[in-house]
């Protein structure tokens, strides 16, 4: 359940942490099942559908930066808990009694070289017909400053969707030299194992590279209220459908103007937001690489 203040701050500041959501035994399954399935990498060469590898990841040193959406098709445990009554009940409250799950991932971000993901907006990926939409993180592992956690700009959810593209293609990153807001301000979202994190949709975040000797694994569902469809369109109506966590479907989009811009035309590289960011020329988080060159 969420107090009156917490939801008063959500809908002001565009984000909340719920410390220690998840434990005991389902914490401890979530972790083990990573493990087994981010070991499973070893056989896999190039980005799958499951896998999206780090540039440096090799059959003997595996190294998963993302577990894609495919693991809530593939594995009942991750399918179950996007569904979970206590990670349910609280959505509720923010987006009303019928949600759906648009999307999710495992994001691995792994000791001393896990990589930064550019300062963006989830909106500018997937706009819908209202913004009654949103993202939580729940940490696998204990996330302080040094271990690359969530960052966000509060209150940025009420303000404009910012430019994503370079070049002319989308690259599911902001300029930001020319978006006027003060990184400086941006709020690390912290917790002990099983905290999780919420986010709205237009809220701008980010995360820097983990620096630390400890991963920081953050497994994110995207949910949006029922009437709230994809501009993108609807594919597989059945499969839509078959996203709803909570309530029942709905035919009657809600339609609530919001500054839009369309992820079009697509992003040079596919397949994760770090692929896309491939195409920003213009970063604002130091990568792996320029840090092993600095010395
Ligand atoms: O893993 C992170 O720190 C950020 C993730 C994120 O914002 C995303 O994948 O859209």
């Amino acid at each position: 359940m969420l107090s009156e203040q917490q939801i008063e701050t959500y809908r002001r500041d565009g984000y909340l942490v719920i410390p220690r959501l998840i434990q005991g035994e389902q914490l401890g399954q979530l972790r083990a099942l990573t493990d087994r399935i981010v070991d499973e990498a070893r056989g896999v060469a190039t980005n799958d559908e499951l896998y999206d590898l780090e540039p440096s990841h090799s059959a003997t040193l595996p190294r998963v930066r993302r577990l894609k959406p495919a693991i809530f098709k593939r594995y009942a445990f991750f399918h179950t808990l996007a569904r979970d009554p206590a990670i349910t009940s609280i959505l509720a409250h923010l987006l009303g009694p019928a949600i759906r799950q648009h999307g999710g991932k495992l994001n691995m971000k792994s000791a001393s070289y896990g990589s930064p993901v550019e300062w963006h907006q989830d909106w500018a990926f997937y706009p819908h017909t209202n913004d009654d939409v949103l993202a939580t993180g729940i940490y696998l592992d204990d996330c302080d400053i040094d271990n690359g956690p969530l960052m966000v700009l509060p209150g940025t959810h009420r303000g404009p969707t910012f430019d994503h593209h370079a070049q002319g293609r989308f690259c599911g990153a902001m300029n930001p030299a020319e978006c006027a807001l003060d990184f400086a301000k941006a709020v690390p979202l912290v917790g002990p194992a099983g905290s999780m994190t919420i986010h709205h949709v237009r809220l701008v975040h980010g995360s820097a590279l983990n620096r630390s000797n400890r991963q920081r694994r953050l497994l994110l569902h995207e949910y949006t209220a029922a009437d709230a469809w994809p501009l993108m369109g609807v594919a597989n109506f059945e499969e839509f459908n078959g996203r709803m966590v909570l309530g029942e479907p709905t035919i009657e989009p809600r339609v609530v103007p919001a500054p839009v811009r369309m992820p079009l035309p697509a992003a040079d590289h596919q397949g994760s937001i770090y692929e896309n960011q491939r195409g920003t020329g213009r970063r604002f988080f130091e990568t792996y690489e320029e840090r092993v060159r600095a010395g």
